[in-house]
């Protein structure tokens, strides 16, 4: 089995390396090369979204963060069966039998959760393993990054400012990759190397020197997984793109945790704007001309931070439970509200979405009204004011809430747009209007094919 997997791996890296034939001539125009991002925290349905889109492309490629996310993607599978896959590395879209999955250089790669992940799909029938590249540049999470993790959370740090972090040792990994002593796949080639940055690595993060020893042996374990699948996705990606092969990024998390322009500190350690394509792939920005932005249909946050339309009494649990908040990765009950406009009017301009997808509206089938944040004020000022991503701003800011009107037959009923009620698609262009972006399409199920197009 592993040969045939090494072999099929090595056939498309050769096809997509070497002698990258001409893509078919397309109809219209350029082939599109589309990135799949959030207007939120995440968890907006991003991985369903990839999943509708994956079977028009060759690849899909994972940019950012780790395994501290979770995309969930619900299908019917051949015989009908409900079927629910959760992902933390591996990209969306991997059950389309002809799509290669590619983990690029950003993403941080916990080995362990890899292999799980893989076995899990080809336990499905799948046959995924075969089909994942990952960049020989990436960086890995390893036990010592969990265990630095788990400690920062659970001391009581000076000034109260914890994260509430997924602890899947994120934030000390990327401490490690910019201090120069992480581990990169490729380095597992050479385990003197590897020796050696461990033991820096643990004298950096005051862990004892046999957290690094240990770690050696565990990164010995996990090596031929590595080496295997280890590419120079940078190569790969750029002549893929070169060729007009279709190519869909897909973005984790969300723009309000990202390291630089979210609410720092209450952030993830990776970019999670759109500039984590070109840093975390290789992928000039510019090849990227559709930028597709996820938004729930309702604001929610998991982990600390101001998060201003937060509802934290009947309303916020009714959502909760409707929409099934907790988080993917780690379970924890996700805080809940209406949706802030004025956050996604920002997230909208800083990302430039080209086309925004509502997400999640069956959860807001039979509300009476529905409310949407439109700005905010702040005592002596009615404003509205914008949304600014930094805490003391947002923890002195109340929403300025306008309610429309909520709709009686369920959205989860429609099966194009001409079937949705008036009500909603006044919703959807009520949101549209507000981001100055268009809605391409809306979600009223967690199925990968509960998404309409909208005209
Ligand atoms: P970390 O672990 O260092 O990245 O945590 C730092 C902050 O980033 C937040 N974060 C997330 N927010 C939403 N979704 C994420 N993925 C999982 C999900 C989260 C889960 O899909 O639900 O299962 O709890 C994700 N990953 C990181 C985190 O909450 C911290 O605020
Ligand atoms: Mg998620």
């Amino acid at each position: 089995l592993l040969g045939a997997v090494r072999a099929r791996r090595a056939r498309i890296r050769a096809d997509l390396l070497a002698g990258l034939p001409a893509a078919p001539p397309r109809d219209r125009g350029p082939a599109p090369v589309t990135w799949v991002g959030d207007l939120q925290q995440g968890d907006g349905g991003k991985g369903a979204m990839v999943d509708r889109l994956a079977p028009h492309h060759d690849l899909v490629v994972r940019v950012q963060g780790g395994d501290n996310a979770g995309h969930t993607v619900a299908f019917r599978d051949g015989r009908g069966r409900a079927t629910v896959l959760k992902n933390h590395l591996v990209p969306s879209g991997m059950r389309h039998p002809g799509v290669v999955g590619v983990i690029g250089n950003g993403v941080l790669v916990n080995p362990a959760t890899l292999a799980g992940e893989l076995a899990g799909l080809d336990a499905r029938g799948l046959a995924a393993s075969g089909r994942v590249l990952l960049s020989d540049r990436a960086h890995l999470v390893l036990p010592l990054h969990l265990r630095a993790d788990a400690r920062q959370e659970d001391d009581d740090r000076a000034g109260g400012e914890v994260i509430g972090t997924t602890r899947r040792g994120i934030g000390p990994a990327n401490v490690c990759k910019y201090n120069r002593t992480g581990v990169r796949v490729r380095d597992t080639a050479d385990l003197d190397l590897v020796r050696h940055r461990l033991r820096l690595s643990a004298a950096l993060l005051g862990l004892p020197p046999a957290c690094a020893d240990d770690d050696l042996d565990w990164i010995r374990a996990h090596r031929p997984m590595l080496l295997a699948m280890a590419t120079d996705t940078t190569a790969l990606l750029g002549a893929a793109v070169e060729a007009g092969r279709p190519v869909l990024f897909e973005g984790a998390q969300g723009p309000l945790i990202d390291i630089d322009h979210g609410i720092y500190p209450y952030v993830t350690t990776s970019p999670t704007v759109f500039h984590s394509v070109p840093t975390g792939t290789g992928v000039d920005g510019a090849r990227v001309r559709h930028r597709v932005g996820v938004l729930k249909a309702y604001q929610t946050m998991v982990g600390n931070g101001g998060f201003v339309t937060e509802e934290a009494g009947e309303l916020g649990a009714l959502l909760r439970e409707r929409g099934a908040e907790s988080g993917t990765t780690t379970g924890r009950p996700r805080r809940c509200g209406w949706l802030d406009l004025a956050h996604a009017h920002w997230s909208a301009a800083l990302n430039r979405y080209t086309s925004v997808v509502l997400t999640k509206l069956d959860v807001l089938d039979g509300f009476e009204r529905i409310g949407v944040c439109v700005g905010y004020r702040r005592p002596g000022d009615d404003g509205p004011l914008p949304f600014r991503p930094e805490e003391d701003y947002l923890r002195s800011c109340t929403p300025i809430y306008t309610y429309l009107p909520g709709w009686r037959t369920p959205a989860a009923r429609a099966r194009e747009y001409a079937d949705l009620p008036a009500e909603l698609t006044a919703f959807i262009r009520y949101v549209s209007a507000h981001l100055e972006v268009p809605v391409s399409g809306i979600s009223r199920g967690p199925h990968a094919d509960d998404l309409i197009v909208v005209p």
